[in-house]
């Protein structure tokens, strides 16, 4: 009994505190987009329609993606999948089951770049994501192919997923729930002294 009303007490705390440090991640990310270096060669990433690399989005944002330095002039499918939590290796199937959205581009007959191409357009579901290249005409399709195809799997928030989806918090929710935090710390303080 005891411990169960300890549980329920916990969690009053802990969940308004998960929530506002997403809301403090978010909002320092949105800040600081341009601390983060142009995509790498053979490489894609999701971009805001500037193409300055992007990994916290909101539900009303659009996610473009842009790609360097791959196979020049050939047709890319341009994928965006909900993350499993995993990374795909080399020869893996890229997932087909889960994609919120995909379009094919062709890349610049120059330097195989694209983009920044509008991808999946808002409104957008919160959650975990990856981005897939994959060639449609070297290597073999629906596989990752290292050298040939792309993906933008990682985030310095999440190692498995290229970006994500954070859910969107009215003010007035957020104004509450950090009154109710302060509340819930002043009791606990009264308590202890
Ligand atoms: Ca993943
Ligand atoms: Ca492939």
């Amino acid at each position: 009994m005891i411990n169960h009303i300890l549980g329920r007490k916990l969690r009053k705390i802990i969940i308004p505190l998960i929530l506002v440090t997403v809301l403090v991640i978010s909002v320092s990310a949105s800040f600081i987009p341009l601390a983060f270096a142009d995509p790498d060669p053979g490489e894609v990433w999701a971009t805001d329609a500037d193409g300055i690399k992007k990994e916290v989005f909101n539900p009303t944002d659009t996610v473009y993606v842009k790609g360097v330095g791959l196979r020049k002039g050939l047709k890319y499918k341009i994928s965006i999948v909900e993350d499993t939590g995993t990374q795909i290796k080399s020869g893996d199937p890229i997932p087909t089951n889960n994609i919120v959205a995909w379009k094919v581009i062709t890349t610049d007959l120059q330097d195989g770049s694209f983009g920044p191409e509008d991808i999946w357009i808002q409104p957008l579901m919160p959650g975990c994501y990856d981005v897939f290249a994959d060639c449609l005409e070297e290597g073999t399709q629906g596989y990752y192919d290292p050298g040939i195809d792309a993906k933008d799997e990682e985030s310095p928030l999440v190692t498995t997923a290229g970006f994500f989806v954070i859910p969107e918090i009215p003010l007035g929710t957020l104004t509450g729930l950090l009154a109710s935090f302060s509340a819930t710390l002043i009791i606990k303080r009264k308590r202890i002294f």
